[in-house]
């Protein structure tokens, strides 16, 4: 009730599937002494007693059909019994084969790797959470992405940077939390979607965290064991002036022989500790944090010093492009806070090591509701690449507001860049296809804290399994996957009139909240530090670099080549002239590439400031219409749950029309165009 199992409820029975399931009682698994092996076929036994409300069996043999089977290619001959070499051949490291043996009815599971059998394991136990028929199982599936990682951003005061569900499940009191069981329970959730990496501290490091490379390092092997155990590698964000924090040195400057040794010798002994240490997550001369500007270095230099560290043991560095100058003068508009990263970066191509791997927020700017995709992706064929997106709502309504955002990443993940002409999509670079680099993936910022349901907003829990499941699997429908979310965590069957329902408050809750808040792609109308709520110069007049330089006469950013401040010029060309011309930009980013009088039209044929109208009106009540939505709920969910997501969006219908009011009375006075169809703006 309270949402704590989240997607894994393992209802009895299935939805839709009722009964179905019963003759699975048996699994064989050998090779249990392996921690992931163990994992999966724990997560088996519980999965399908829950399903079934039955015992499950555990054995080596197989003693009686149907059974549930299991195992690694190669190290277990009853698994190699089942499939094609055509099958096995096919299956990569982390990927599996499911088949149904059409003789005995038995399921049978086989990976190349531990982790595959646990992912195969979990794909079983989401057909049967979904109801679906596993009569005629055969399934083939490997990750499109190779790096599926989150990021924490805890501190060890307990608090979460950007954490909008309570306090980190990490730390607490500056120390590394001893309720480890919940860390486990985060472990599988994470795990059940095919994340395999982790990052537990928050990019912003400070004095005490840097010491979890240090003193804190038995701490953190107990969690790198648990994450361990469900295939999930740990990573640490380190400072990048660790030597001079904690590091005794004077310097941090990446080419002193001192500094680097200090780097060996620490990552030594981390590897002494966690022999499968994924590596370093690094933000670096960027909102302040040091970094190798200080010396007069570049990035390449910086990430290089660390790389070499880690090399030896196969760690990796994985850093952060979100770079720019935050104290900026905002008459001059070269440097346009938009170009930074590309402009920082792009001149770099060809100087990292193998072991790092740049990551790159999905748009140029801070994950607004609607940004173009950073011209950064895919513009550095000798780099390795990951793209970084926001689950925690910090700007789509902090998990007060629901926004499903994987119709926002779908929509980035096709975008195309044409770096190699048609068909270059974002989900092509980062899937590593388009420049064959050896890292590649996916990161994104996690959304849980210490609240019961994990997320704030019950609601909010889609896009947490959603983000794995498309790391996993870009080729998913976003509507698919609410789908396996409903049908998941609340038990109802596609067919059902509530699962209609929620996918419709899913799914269109995302334009909604951009239609309420800032317009046609301009972003950051919000107030300053903690961006929750409408303020249209909360940033105007700041050095940030984030405007909408709106006057009497009109507003937007002007980011072409021509007028501009050349922004557009980070693009291919097919994709630069679309954006730099007035004619082919399309409406939902106008305002980030141009600066347009309020009388413009668009392509909509709207003005622009009657599309502000309309938009603030529609969104708004559109917001009321997620509640009378959701109140059809009642009864048909949880009470509990029923009264929580009630609450929330009674809050976010009210703070809509807070929204609306504020934007359509400030654009109102500063145009004084009224509303053409004469409604009240205070
Ligand atoms: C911004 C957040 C800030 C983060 C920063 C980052 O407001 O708290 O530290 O991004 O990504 O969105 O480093």
């Amino acid at each position: 009730g309270d949402g704590y199992l989240a997607w894994l409820q393992y209802r009895n029975p299935a939805a839709g599937g009722a009964g179905r399931y019963q003759e699975y009682q048996r699994i064989v698994a050998a090779g249990l002494d392996n921690t992931v092996l163990r994992t999966a076929a724990d997560e088996l036994v519980q999965g399908l007693k829950g399903i079934t409300g039955l015992e499950i069996s555990v054995s080596e043999t197989i003693a009686a059909s149907p059974s549930i089977i299991i195992g690694t290619f190669g190290a277990d001959s009853v698994v190699d019994g089942f499939f094609s070499t055509e099958v096995s051949n096919a299956v990569q490291a982390e990927g599996y084969a499911i088949q149904t043996d059409n003789k005995t009815g038995s399921i049978v599971i086989g990976a190349l790797t531990p982790a595959g059998v646990l992912y195969g394991v979990f794909h079983l136990l989401r057909i049967m959470g979904t109801g679906g028929s596993v009569r005629q199982l055969n399934i083939l599936e490997n990750p499109a992405n190779q790096l599926r990682m989150i990021n924490q951003w805890d501190n060890m005061d307990g608090s979460v940077e950007r954490g909008y569900a309570g306090q980190s499940v990490f730390y607490e009191n500056n120390m590394i939390t001893g309720q480890l069981e919940r860390i486990q329970d985060y472990a599988r959730l994470l795990a059940s979607t095919g994340i395999n990496a982790i990052t537990i501290n928050n990019v912003n490091v400070h004095q005490t965290e840097s010491r979890l490379l240090t003193d804190f390092l038995p701490d953190v092997a107990r969690l790198a064991a648990i994450f361990r155990s469900y295939a999930i590698r740990l990573f640490l964000s380190i400072n990048y002036a660790s030597t001079m924090e904690i590091g005794g040195l004077e310097t941090a400057d990446p080419l002193d022989p001192d500094v680097r040794e200090w780097w060996r010798m620490t990552a030594a002994a981390v590897y002494e500790a966690i022999p499968d240490f994924g590596g370093f997550l690094v933000k670096a001369d960027s909102e302040n944090r040091p970094g190798p500007f200080t010396y007069g270095r570049d990035h390449a230099d910086g990430a290089n010093m660390l790389a070499e560290a880690l090399q030896p043991y196969g760690g990796i560095v994985i850093w952060r492009c979100f770079v720019y100058n935050c104290k900026q003068d905002w008459r001059d508009r070269s440097t346009d806070r938009a170009r930074a990263a590309y402009d920082h970066f792009q001149p770099l191509d060809g100087r990292f090591m193998d072991n790092v791997i740049l990551q790159i927020k999905n748009g140029p700017i801070d994950f607004q509701v609607r940004e173009p995709v950073s011209p950064l992706l895919g513009a550095m064929p000798k780099t390795n690449q990951v793209i970084e997106f926001q689950i925690a709502q910090e700007y789509t309504g902090q998990q007060r507001h629901v926004c499903y955002l994987v119709p926002q990443w779908k929509e980035i993940l096709d975008f195309d860049t044409q770096l190699q002409g048609k068909g270059t999509t974002v989900r092509r670079i980062v899937d590593g296809s388009v420049h064959g680099n050896p890292y590649s993936g996916f990161a994104a910022v996690s959304n849980i804290g210490n609240d019961s349901n994990w997320t704030g907003h019950l609601l909010a829990q889609a896009n947490l399994y959603g983000y794995g499941r498309l790391a996993w699997n870009p080729g998913l429908s976003a509507d698919a996957i609410a789908g396996e979310w409903i049908t998941l965590t609340f038990g109802f069957a596609s067919a059902h009139e509530p699962f209609q329902l929620l996918l419709r408050i899913l799914m269109e809750s995302w334009e909604i909240y951009e239609s309420y808040t800032a317009p046609l792609g301009v972003g950051f109308m919000v107030n300053p530090d903690h961006h929750y709520g409408p303020n249209v110069d909360g940033y105007e007049y700041s050095m940030w670099g984030t405007y909408h330089f709106a006057d009497c006469h009109g507003m937007g950013v002007d980011r072409t080549t021509a007028t501009g401040t050349g922004y557009t010029s980070q693009y291919v060309q097919a994709n630069m002239e679309q954006y730099e011309s007035l004619d082919s930009c399309p409406d939902d980013l106008l305002l980030f590439f141009h600066h347009v009088p309020y009388t413009h039209v668009l392509h909509s044929g709207k003005t622009v400031i009657q599309h502000i109208y309309d938009t603030h009106f529609e969104g708004a009540e559109r917001a009321y219409g997620l509640l009378s939505d959701w109140k059809l709920m009642k009864g048909q969910v949880d009470d509990r749950a029923y009264r929580h997501v009630e609450e929330r969006l009674t809050e976010q219908a009210g703070h809509s029309k807070e929204w609306r009011d504020r934007i359509n009375t400030y654009f109102l006075r500063k145009s004084g165009i009224p509303d053409q169809h004469g409604r009240t703006i205070y």
